[in-house]
């Protein structure tokens, strides 16, 4: 592997700020499980706020978070309704189903957002025969989605229909952050008509570990019996949380930076021989395109990993980078770069 190394595999590779590492070393710490950290109740306290909730409690991470979601609004036997792409749905290895006994029912998501009509014709109506339709799920940045950002007003629209039928709304908000400066408005107005949100501190926010999940009191107090269950009491975790705070005081505002790389990103992508990709549509941190050279997109990642520059294959042809705060202007000009020289030393029929 060479010197330099572009790592752009994800914005989960991110490393803590000097002010987290000198936040955790001096963390006031207690016994979480009793409700005794003063760090960790400040994140919970700081977070509720951010996201408009009453309550909010800490957890290990975003599929815990999720997961503990989930469960939370939901019994043995129900039925979820997610989009087809969803995160919780590819990656979070069926916990939902294995821990919480619900099945899960997919409607067509297209750039994150659900299908209405096929959205409402999903939810079951009472019947003897039927799980009941207790809860959607939706995801605000969408990652199999490219980053694609949810609006308020199409939140809102999600939302109308679950409550038409009396149906919870849970908002997989592990990137809210970035779809809140994409939009230019605060979080809380893109959780405002959902009934839980979790969102995480160690993506593009940088800090080492935790998301938080938000909503009401009766909701968090049920979410912290389950994080309890699943192993989530974690003790000390100010030392976890005291990153969190930071996060949350100083690394909203840069994820911008992030946004206009992944677009110089995108933008010089396009312009390459066998990629595929409309620039127009990166809107956050996350940049999707298609690879029809005949390299092939695992033959692309193989290359690009020779010269130092790291991403990941997102489904079959189909390649995923994100920009995050370990990366900077000249490290994407240097990942356009390598992949220029790849794709342009290809000749057909070569893989
Ligand atoms: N996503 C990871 C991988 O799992 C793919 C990544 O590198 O993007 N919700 C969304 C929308 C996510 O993107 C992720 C992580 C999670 C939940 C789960 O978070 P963690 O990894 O903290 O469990």
């Amino acid at each position: 592997m060479p010197d330099k190394v572009v790592d752009l595999r994800s914005d989960t590779v991110t490393l803590p700020t000097p002010e987290m590492r000198r936040a955790m070393a001096e963390a006031e710490l207690g016994d979480d499980v009793f409700s005794e950290d003063p760090t960790v109740n400040l994140l919970e306290e700081l977070a509720a706020e951010r996201m408009g909730k009453e309550a909010a409690v800490l957890v290990t991470s975003g599929t815990q978070g999720n997961l503990v979601g989930v469960l939370s609004h939901t019994q043995r036997g129900d039925e979820v309704i997610v989009g087809h792409q969803a995160h919780v749905f590819h990656y979070e290895v069926a916990g939902c189903a294995v821990v919480g006994g619900v099945q899960f029912r997919t409607v067509r998501n297209v750039d994150g957002m659900l299908d209405l009509a096929e959205l409402e014709a999903a939810i079951r109506p009472p019947n003897v025969h039927h799980p009941r339709t207790s809860l959607i799920c939706i995801e605000n940045t969408h990652n199999r989605d490219g980053g694609a950002v949810l609006d308020v007003a199409q939140t809102r629209s999600i939302a109308e229909v679950a409550r038409r039928h009396g149906v919870s709304v849970h908002l997989d908000g592990a990137r809210i952050f970035n779809a809140a400066v994409a939009c230019g408005v605060p979080a809380r107005a893109l959780a405002a008509d959902v009934d839980s949100v979790t969102f995480c501190l160690s993506k593009g926010l940088s800090a080492p570990v935790g998301s938080v999940l938000c909503g009401n009191e009766v909701y968090i107090e049920t979410a912290r019996k389950y994080r309890k269950m699943l192993g989530g009491g974690m003790r000390q975790a100010g030392i976890i949380a005291a990153a969190g705070v930071v996060a949350l005081n100083t690394m909203v505002d840069r994820l911008a930076e992030d946004h206009e790389n992944a677009r110089v990103l995108a933008e010089g992508l396009a312009e390459l021989p066998g990629i595929v990709l409309d620039p127009k549509k990166v809107r956050t941190d996350i940049v999707i395109f298609d690879v029809i050279s005949p390299i092939g997109a695992d033959g692309l990642v193989r290359a690009l990993k020779a010269k130092g520059v790291l991403c990941n294959v997102a489904a079959p042809g189909r390649i995923r980078m994100v920009t995050h705060y370990g990366i900077v202007r000249s490290d994407v000009e240097w990942a356009i770069r390598c992949a220029r020289d790849v794709l342009e030393g290809v000749t057909v029929g070569a893989r």
